[in-house]
């Protein structure tokens, strides 16, 4: 098929995606005595639109923070850039503190895969890194998406650890990705390429910059794209690599940002300088 312009891959997007979560109501949920900890309303109807609150009058402005890292030194962020924006989403166990010069302290959302939710290093249940904001998690499903496939076979405990530490914190929203909306991002990118692509779901930042594009007016998303200060240090937060952790042989993260790069409306100096991507929220997007 002819490739597809910046815009039309936008509208593409728009049109085939939707970020859907887990509801109290949805079988085979809806049966399982724990049903009621799963939050009665999709995150979509909870959370957003940034930016559109009438007495609000900035323009709804969202950041996404990658946790690749470009610098081991103090840098130029402007402290006051990540905090600035209307809702900020951080992944999985990257924190804030320590760390406010560069990345900001605001965290709106956080989306976590179901690895960190299971690993003891990552302290799930006791650390207070994950307590601000709301949390999304999500676990690679089948591709068929079957709930209850999913449900008897996850890639880790997600449900067992949703469940405790909903008891913990029951008053922190909480939602779980429909495994439909990874596979729907998924389809994207593989139609949007030459060759067939490994099939497995997209990477926590990917998902992350659909979501809020589902929920801000405009989205910015720092070094998922690297800026100049590109180092090879894969986290801001750790200074060794995790063992196997790069381009993972599991997520397609090599076209995830081809995919980017062909959707971003802001300038390549952008890029070049602050690693900085702008991509429309979907409800601006006139398709
Ligand atoms: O490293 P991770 O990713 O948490 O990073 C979040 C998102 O940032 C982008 N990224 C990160 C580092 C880098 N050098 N370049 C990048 O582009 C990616 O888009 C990435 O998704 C994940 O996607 O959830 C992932 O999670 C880690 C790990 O599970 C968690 O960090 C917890 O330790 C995975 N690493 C391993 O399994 C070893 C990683 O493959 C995917």
């Amino acid at each position: 098929r002819p490739k597809l312009s910046g815009s039309e891959l936008l509208c593409e997007l728009k049109e085939k995606v939707s970020v859907s979560t887990l509801t109290s109501d949805l079988p085979p949920f809806s049966s399982l005595s724990w049903a009621a900890t799963l939050p009665p309303a999709p995150l979509t109807s909870d959370l957003g639109p940034y930016g559109a609150v009438p007495w609000c009058r900035r323009p709804g402005r969202c950041a996404t923070l990658d946790s690749a890292k470009r610098s081991v030194r103090p840098l130029d962020y402007p402290s006051g850039l990540c905090n600035s924006h209307d809702a900020v989403l951080r992944f999985n166990a990257a924190p804030t503190t320590g760390y406010e010069k560069d990345v900001g302290s605001k965290t709106t959302i956080r989306l976590i895969n179901s690895q960190v939710m299971a690993s003891d290093d990552h302290r799930f249940l006791s650390s207070s890194l994950y307590s601000s904001g709301a949390l999304v998690a999500w676990d690679p499903a089948p591709f068929s998406a079957d709930l209850t496939q999913w449900y008897n076979r996850t890639d880790y405990p997600i449900f067992l650890q949703y469940q405790r530490y909903r008891r913990l914190h029951p008053l922190q929203p909480f939602y779980i990705l429909h495994p439909r909306f990874e596979w729907q991002v998924w389809q994207r990118i593989q139609d949007n390429m030459a060759e067939p692509i490994q099939r497995n779901p997209p990477s926590s930042g990917l998902l992350g910059t659909v979501l809020m594009m589902s929920l801000c007016d405009t989205v910015h998303v720092y070094e998922f794209l690297p800026s100049r200060r590109k180092t090879e240090l894969c986290h801001y937060y750790q200074r060794f690599w995790p063992r196997g952790l790069q381009l993972r042989r599991c997520h397609p993260l090599l076209y995830e940002k081809n995919l980017v790069k062909r959707m971003n409306q802001g300038s390549d100096r952008d890029i070049y300088t602050h690693g900085r991507v702008t991509l429309p929220g979907f409800r601006k997007l006139n398709c």
